[in-house]
């Protein structure tokens, strides 16, 4: 039995706290130890992320400064993370895996960048700071997305190191699906097409949010299993699981909407209330969701049965993913 013990249980919020804890996650002796494995993961990121963007010229400064901006604003950093725990899973190193840990990053930061503008979600705080347009302008703010999601490619590209050209085309080309009509965007552009639509039920949510927010955290898995060599029966595995901790994480950021503060969050909460968005607490109401999330995360967990104890910071993650508070 795999040995989870807790601090991923530690971590979770008596909000979203699982009503009896996954059989996979039960403690053991050897615990693993989530919290001190995440922030090992998030110093490394944090250095990945600082070292990718640098203007080189004068004429770039005032891009490269709003990019930076918002990559170097904080986060989570969960994507590169999952990178990090599939690559290892499988005996790839961090080295080669740390450029597609920041290109995957830098699109997840594009598309925040983008969703907060005055013509999507026209938000004014992201992890807890001014939103980009805010401080930089519509115009420049837009370009600095585009900028971000080109260089996440070139980045991968130029960087990797040490691992078979194929699998560096098989990563890219994972990345740009993720991004495209059955991807973030795809995503994104369904679900402002289903605000204020009486009929967007539970099928159109799932849709919603198996492209718009699990295709990132899937190519995230998928990618670093890929750099290390999994065959393609591993990678399906990895996929399934992130999938549904890809679900699981819209269903808390849902909930986390009703019952966390802006403060807390980073970002404006109520917001889905006040603008009568289609949410899994709205379609399912918050007890069920809470039930729901955690069957993802089950669901997410069986799916690396096979992997022992290799798998024991995914399954980690996919606790954390709706125990966190913000
Ligand atoms: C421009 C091609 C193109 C695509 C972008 C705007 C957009 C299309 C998609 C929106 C995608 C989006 C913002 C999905 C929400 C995903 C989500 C739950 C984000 C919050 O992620 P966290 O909690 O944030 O990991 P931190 O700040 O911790 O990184």
């Amino acid at each position: 039995m795999l040995a989870i013990v807790s601090t991923a249980l530690a971590l979770h919020s008596p909000v979203l706290a699982p009503r009896c804890p996954a059989p996979v996650a039960q403690a053991t002796a050897a615990a693993f130890d989530l919290r001190t494995y995440m922030e090992e993961k998030r110093v490394y990121t944090e250095a990945a992320l600082e070292a990718s963007l640098k203007s080189t010229v004068p004429q770039t400064d005032i891009i490269v400064e709003s990019m930076r901006y918002s990559l170097m604003a904080g986060g989570k950093r969960v994507r590169p993370m999952l990178v990090f725990a599939a690559t290892e899973m499988f005996g790839g190193s961090l080295e080669a895996a740390k450029p597609t840990a920041v290109g995957v990053e830098m699109i997840h930061t594009m598309s925040l960048i983008h969703d907060d503008l005055p013509a999507m979600d026209d938000d004014d705080l992201r992890r807890g700071k001014p939103t980009n347009h805010v401080l930089y302008g519509d115009d420049v703010a837009i370009l600095a997305g585009d900028a971000m999601l080109s260089e996440a490619f070139a980045h991968v590209a130029r960087e990797t190191k040490g691992v078979p050209a194929e699998r560096i085309v098989k990563v890219l080309q994972i990345m740009g699906d993720c991004v495209g009509p059955l991807g973030l965007a795809g995503g994104q552009v369904l679900d402002l097409k289903s605000e204020n639509d009486p009929n967007a039920g539970m099928e159109t949510l799932t849709w919603i949010h198996t492209h718009k927010t699990a295709a990132l955290l899937k190519a995230a898995v998928a990618c670093g299993a890929i750099l290390a060599g999994a065959t393609d029966e591993e990678v399906a595995k990895c996929e399934l699981y992130a999938l549904k901790i890809g679900l699981a994480f819209q269903v808390a950021d849902d909930i986390l909407d009703i019952e966390a503060s802006s403060e807390e969050l980073g970002k404006t909460a109520g917001k889905d209330e006040a603008t009568d968005k289609t949410t899994y607490p709205k379609l399912l109401g918050l007890e069920r969701s809470k039930e729901v999330a955690q069957e993802l995360v089950d669901e997410a967990k069986a799916a690396l049965s096979e992997f022992g104890d290799r798998a024991a910071p995914l399954l980690g993650l996919a606790d954390y993913i709706i125990a966190r508070k913000n």
